[in-house]
């Protein structure tokens, strides 16, 4: 197939997803165009199926905001003219559904019809795209492409809870690549960060308010008070700010290594012996997922798409978001004891290896199949 993908190009896990499913895609031998406004941040070598057109917004001082939507419009409508594309790929709602549907008009004016896929991923539903300014450009979208996926069965319940939608939402979950996403061993790593053999827990976000990273520091404060323990905070965003100073406020500094933004988190992840992720609403939890690859249980809120990858008692443990009396106190009974952290461990891989990128990518395939078959 010839196949076209629109996403965010960035690290955040939507982008993420797209960016991967491209890539197995053409692995597979689909012919995949990523139209997208900079170089999708794991796009960075050569591969003959792989193709790859910017989407650039020229400036006019008439623009307080620029028209993204519309030159990604314009630009759907050449690529899929010229290289011949039979279906538009669209990751996350916003702004990406309503330019397909608007390239899909226009190329219907040239006698070609293309369907296009909706792949809803969370904050385009949940937060953003309920919102009053949003909500009927999202719900026309969704109701007007051929096919739409979402990426947990929470996801699409929310969807039809908040959004008057009658088309049908086949649930796709985000996968893995367990070649590249696998336990390594990091010993030099391991001893610089922990040269006590100290338990590392990592969280891992882009640091938004719907993350709830300062619970992160609140937990680690009271694990850390019972379990020697270091604490890696990987990503960057608007909360870090927040969660450098708690951390003075508590004490932890000392503990507590804020990295930044990384390309290589598997290696991270390979010297983690706990995952963090406390947040408010997650629609299926992509960096969670990641660190069970390699071999890391998950300490979670259960928001949205989380209890349909944490499973309680075996990889980790799910509380209602801001409980971290009980999100410590799970943690620590998982880090006391070396021999349950083993079993934890051992359970964290079994079960993402259920999200294993061959077992999911079929799952498209014939989707697309399907929406071809039927439009
Ligand atoms: O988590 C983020 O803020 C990034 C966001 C995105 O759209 O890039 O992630 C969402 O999509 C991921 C991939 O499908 C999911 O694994 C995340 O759970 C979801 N985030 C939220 O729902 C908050």
């Amino acid at each position: 197939m010839k196949i076209g993908i629109v996403c965010y190009p960035t690290f955040g896990g939507s982008g993420v997803v797209a960016t991967e499913l491209g890539k197995a895609l053409a692995d597979n031998g689909h012919q995949v165009h990523f139209i997208t406004y900079s170089q999708p941040a794991r796009l960075d070598f050569f591969s003959e199926n792989l193709y790859y057109h910017e989407v650039s917004v020229s400036q006019y001082p008439l623009f307080d905001y620029p028209p993204y939507e519309l030159v990604l419009a314009s630009k759907l409508v050449d690529v899929v003219r010229f290289e011949k594309l039979e279906l538009l790929h669209v990751h996350y709602a916003i702004p990406h559904a309503s330019a397909a549907f608007m390239a899909k008009q226009i190329l219907a004016t040239y006698g070609i019809h293309i369907p296009v896929v909706t792949t809803l991923h969370g904050t385009d539903i949940t937060l953003v795209g309920k919102d009053v300014t949003f909500k009927p450009v999202v719900t026309f979208s969704i109701n007007q492409s051929d096919g739409v996926t979402a990426v947990s069965e929470h996801l699409r319940e929310a969807t039809y809870s908040h959004f008057e939608v009658e088309k049908d939402i086949r649930v796709i979950p985000n996968f893995i690549d367990l070649e590249r996403f696998s336990h390594k061993r990091k010993d030099h790593f391991k001893k610089a960060i922990a040269p006590f053999n100290e338990r590392i827990l990592v969280h891992t976000s882009n640091f938004r308010k719907v993350k709830r990273a300062a619970d992160v520091i609140r937990v680690f404060k009271k694990v850390q008070e019972k379990i020697p323990s270091k604490l890696l905070m990987v990503g960057d965003g608007p909360d870090r700010v927040n969660c450098e100073q708690l951390c003075r406020e508590l004490g932890v500094c000392e503990n507590v290594r804020f990295l930044g933004k990384q390309d290589a988190v598997e290696e991270i992840l390979s010297v983690a012996d706990l995952f963090l992720m406390p947040s408010e609403s997650e629609s299926f939890g992509l960096a969670a997922l990641e660190a069970m690859a390699c071999k890391v249980p998950v300490i979670s809120s259960n928001a949205g798409g989380l209890p349909e990858l944490n499973v309680p008692g075996v990889t980790g443990f799910l509380s209602e978001p801001g409980d971290v009396e009980e999100m410590a106190r799970n943690a620590a009974y998982i880090l006391e004891d070396s021999e349950r952290l083993n079993t934890f461990k051992e359970n964290a891989l079994l079960r993402a290896k259920e999200f294993d990128l061959s077992r999911i990518l079929p799952q498209y395939e014939s989707f697309y199949r399907e929406v071809l078959e039927g439009s």
